[in-house]
Parts: structure tokens; sequence; C-alpha cells
């Protein structure tokens, strides 16, 4: 080997370039509460370059090791402030015409200035989400990694910080099969750092997790809090709550800290949506959130919210946009939410990785119950253990994330996965994980029908307290009749949800009933699925696919165009099909005789 040949040349013999990426990785453990923090917003212009074959990792092209040890200028394959400008969060797909269908590594970086991070204080870098795994670079130092495309990372990066500061980020959106989700889905795989990128100081103890909930023990009458903080301190929190006259100190040891108290709130519901300013204080840290108080609970075959019957008059959604792929602004959620009310649900299904944060603020403020899900979907290798891992990464991420609100009310492990032993362990372990982070929502998962039996049935029900139920009686199962004879056939011992039923429609595409692809199938199907449902006593909630259609590279036909076309309305939710209204109108009537 030529004495002066360097690192960046030796790469091109090293296959296993990312093993030494694998540590500090982030994850729920890592996760800061940042409700009611001031955040130094990173989101801006960042160069960016198709990195298809991994370059940057595999070169180390962070170092910026531009010359030799005797001070000779080497060659580089990258020119960081040269390279062209992307407004980031966003999904390149939607960003540029070129990067459509790109999938693979992309490399950002910028440039910042910092004021410099003072003597007891500590820095944390937050990205929303960056599809699917994200490295960190700052300064020239790796600052960790996360896998996951839809649920947050948070990196502490105090140490690497100065005045002048260049940060980058790899994020590549390869799919692969022991990623969850698995390479085969549904909808569009979108790439990118889509959601915000923010800095965050706190001091050297701060408050690592805040949770507070109505104890839902029936009487409306008690809030309890928990605390965690950084380190193993004694310390004392204290929790206020103006608006219901709490001020209160929580004793907190080894870290820990909860309390219990009398409290009687209005309590939060979709028609009354009634949120309270809630701050707590520890160690000279602060936080607060706006949180709503509300009971949800099974009883038989029925679901409860606070104390009274409620059948979940919902509609599933994908968080896409026609502009932004999933990238979302506010404004669209908001319209997403509208459109969804006029509709007349109460209850949304957030199909089926974890929407952003912000939905379910909007849904707290705008009064929508809300399905959470992580993508445990279709063919899961259930078998490996790194594949668990990361599952449960993200259920847990997701859960700590949206512990606060009142919206969210089940968290679901998965959608149509085969009933196999492996994935009985897989699922089953996701269950038992949400309820031991959370024992005041109820857990589900979107299951199949038994198709040998024609019966809802799956072995997974028993870690379940809501089943979810996929079935397309009139769609892929062309027999309506198979519909009532699936519903007489089984006798399930919780409620069930039916969590899709649907059929494809071009808005404005015409014919008869059954010609497919035309907006009068799509609401016969409609009218025929209601008619059945709604004589079901076990059935407490429908969330049928979808309100609005989505991109999708799966669907290729002349009236699909790569859209996934069973909207309610069209893709850029503007038009409304005519199975919007038969729905409008059997929700209606639903919400009259309750
Ligand atoms: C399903 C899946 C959903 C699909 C839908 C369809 O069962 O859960 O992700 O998009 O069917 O349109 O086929």
């Amino acid at each position: 080997m030529a004495k002066n040949q360097d690192a960046q040349m030796l790469d091109i013999h090293i296959e296993d370039y990312l093993a030494e990426y694998e540590m500090g990785i982030a994850g729920f453990d890592t996760m800061l509460f940042d409700r009611g923090r001031k955040a130094e917003s990173l989101n801006g212009q960042w160069h960016y370059a198709v990195d298809q074959y991994d370059t940057c990792l595999r070169q180390k092209w962070f170092l910026e090791k531009n010359r030799d040890a005797k001070g000779f200028t080497l060659p580089t394959d990258y020119s960081f402030d040269e390279w062209p400008l992307m407004y980031l969060p966003c999904c390149w797909n939607t960003a540029a015409p070129e990067y459509l269908l790109y999938e693979g590594p992309m490399v950002f970086t910028r440039r910042f200035e910092y004021e410099p991070v003072r003597e007891g204080e500590r820095v944390f870098l937050k990205i929303g989400a960056a599809n699917y795994v994200c490295r960190v670079f700052v300064n020239g130092s790796y600052a960790g990694m996360h896998r996951g495309g839809s649920t947050p990372a948070y990196f502490e990066i105090g140490k690497y910080l100065q005045r002048d500061n260049r940060i980058l980020i790899v994020a590549d959106n390869t799919r692969r099969p022991a990623q969850v989700p698995p390479e085969n889905t549904d909808w569009f795989n979108y790439g990118g750092i889509y959601r915000d990128i923010e800095l965050f100081r706190v001091p050297a103890d701060y408050i690592k997790d805040f949770q507070i909930e109505l104890v839902p023990d029936g009487t409306f009458g008690s809030v309890s809090a928990r605390v965690t903080v950084s380190g193993k301190a004694d310390a004392a929190a204290v929790l206020s709550i103006p608006e219901l006259g709490i001020r209160e100190e929580i004793p907190v040891s080894g870290g820990r800290g909860a309390v219990t108290l009398k409290a009687e709130p209005e309590l939060w519901s979709p028609e009354n949506p009634k949120l309270y300013e809630v701050s707590l204080e520890c160690m000279g840290d602060r936080v607060s959130d706006r949180v709503g108080f509300r009971e949800i609970r099974v009883k038989g075959r029925q679901i409860f919210l606070n104390g009274q019957p409620i059948f979940l008059r919902g509609v599933s959604a994908h968080e896409d946009s026609v502009k932004d792929g999933k990238a979302l602004t506010d404004a669209e959620r908001v319209e997403n939410i509208r459109i969804a009310k006029e509709l007349g649900c109460n209850f949304m299904r957030a199909a089926h990785y974890p929407h952003s944060e912000r939905m379910a603020q909007l849904a707290d403020e705008l009064g929508l119950l809300l399905w959470e899900e992580v993508p445990v979907y279709w063919a899961i290798r259930f078998e490996r253990e790194d594949t668990y891992r990361d599952a449960e990464n993200q259920l847990s991420e997701l859960i700590l994330r949206d512990y606060n609100r009142a919206s969210v009310i089940i968290w679901s492990v998965g959608n149509e996965n085969l009933d196999s032993d492996e994935r009985l362990k897989f699922m089953g372990g996701l269950a038992e994980r949400a309820h031991e982070l959370d024992q005041t929502r109820l857990v589900s998962a979107a299951c199949l029908v038994n198709g040998a039996h024609n019966r809802i049935e799956d072995r997974l029900e028993k870690y379940l307290d809501v089943i979810g139920l996929n079935e397309y009686c009139g769609w892929y199962s062309p027999d309506f009749a198979s519909l009532p004879d699936l519903l007489e056939n089984s006798d399930p011992e919780k409620p069930v949800i039916i969590t899709e039923f649907g059929a494809d429609a071009l808005a404005g595409h015409h014919g008869t009933v059954s010609d497919k692809g035309t907006e009068e199938c799509q609401a016969y199907v409609y009218e025929r699925q209601t008619a059945v449902l709604r004589t079901i006593p076990y059935i407490q909630g429908m969330t049928p696919w979808i309100l609005y259609d989505f991109r999708c590279p799966r669907r290729t036909s002349s009236l699909q165009r790569y859209y996934n076309t069973k909207g309610l309305c069209s893709a850029d939710k503007t038009y409304k099909k005519a199975a919007f209204y038969v729905l409008q109108k059997f929700y209606r009537e639903v919400a009259e005789n309750n």
C-alpha cells in the first residue's frame, strides 16, 4: 500500500462502513419533554446532495479533511457550501420534480451561529422526523443516529457546539425488509427531514418527562402527574394548574416523582375540547402544556368516554398532501380535521404510522378523538430481535411524545399481519409494552378477518382492549353476503371497530354501481356496508378507508395514476365523492340516535 494513501482512499475496500455509526442511538430513553420550552429553530435553507452510494459516510466527508499531513490540498468529492439549497423541513420528493422517486441517502448541511453554551447548560437537537435512518454530525463529530421514520429524535450536542457551527445530517429512506414498516407498503415512501429541526437549551438537571392525566377510576375526581428528571436527583417539583387552583409540590427522589390530587376539571370531549394550562417547575427548569382531562374505558363490548357509551364515528387518514407529501402545513391539518367533522366524525384513525405531534395537538384543540399507530404493517420480519427492538422503540417514542394528548384514546400496534407464532409474540409484546407505558388508554390493532372460518378471530385479541378489523366486503371480497355471514359467525369478547372498509373511485368518474372505480360503485359499497354494520351491537365504531386519496406507487391503473383512490375526497381535498355524503348521512343518524 502506498505510504501516503489516507483514509479517504481506504474507504473503497470497506463494505461494513456503517458499523462504526451504530452508536449514540437516539431512542425513547433519550427523549426530552419539550412542550413549553423555547426552541431555537434550524429550519430554513440547507445545502444538500443526493448521495446514492452513501459516500459521505464511507469517505467521512463530515471531517472536512481537505489537506494531508504535509498541508497539501486533497481532492474532495463534495462542496458543501456550493451545493444547491432546499428549505427544510420538507419531503424531497415534492420539493423538486427530479427527486419524486428518489430513495436512498441524501446529505443535508448548513452553518449556523450559536450563542456559546453556558456553564451548567445542556443543549439538545430535536429532529421532528426524518425517514428512515438519520445520522447527525456537528462540527466534524458524530452525534448519533435514529431509526424510525415518523417519531422524533433527540441528540445531546452541547459539547460539540461553538459560535460558528456546521451541522450535517444524512437522511436515508431506503426501504429494507427488516425495517418497520418493511419494504412493501400501500403508501408512498417519502424521503427527507420533514418535521421541525430545533435546538433546546436546558439546565444541567432538567425535566426529562412530564405526564398528567385524569385518574381513570370512574369518579372524575382526581388528577395524577408524574415527573422524571435527568440523573437520579432528589428535588421538589411544583405542578401548577391555575384554572383549577392547583399549585402542588411533588417530591422527587432518585429522579422520579408522582402525585395524585383531588380535582374536578371540566371534562374534555369532542363536543367540549376544554384544555387547561399546566406547568411544571423543577430545579430551575420549567415546562408547560395544554392538557385536556377525560376518561376512556371499555366495559364488556362497549366503549365509554367520560362514563358515557360512545360510538366512534371515524375515518382513516394518511398523512399526505399533493403539494408537500408528509410535511403538511398546520393549515392543511386543520382543514383535514374540518372535513372529518363535516363528515360527522368524532374520531380519526391516523394510519399507518405516527403522524406529526401537531396533529394530536390540533385534535386536542378542535375536539377529535384519535387512534395512533406504529407501522407494524403487513409482512414484518417478526422473527428478528432487532426488528422487534425497532418497533418497540417507535411505539415507546410515540407514547411518550403524545402521552398528554386527551384526543389520543387508542394505541394501535399494527395492521393486517398474518397470525403466526412469531407475530403473536412480537405484537403481543408491543401490546404489553403499550399497557406498561400507559394505563389510561386502550390498545388495539387492525386485524385481518380469519378467512378460513370467515370469523373475527385472531390470537392477538387476548392482548387487546378493542379489536380492530379490516374487511373489504363488496370490494376485495366482492360478495356482500360474506359481511353478514362474518358478523353472525363471530362472537368477540371485546368491542370491535371496523378499522377499514372501502372501494376505489376516481373523483368525477361515473358509471353504474358495478363499474369498478366509479363514484357510484364506491357509494354503493358504503350504502351496503353501513346498512349491515349499524345492526351489530358489538361494533363500537368504524374508520372507513379513507378520508382522501393518497400517493401510492402500487396503484398504476389509468384510473389510479399512482394514487390509492379509496378517498372520500380527492387527493387535493377540494372534491367530495358521492360516498362522502352516504357516510355523512349515516353518521348524522348515528349521532341522533346516540
Ligand atoms: C388495506 C390496508 C391499507 C390499504 C388498503 C387498500 O387493507 O390496510 O393500507 O391502503 O387496504 O386500499 O387496499
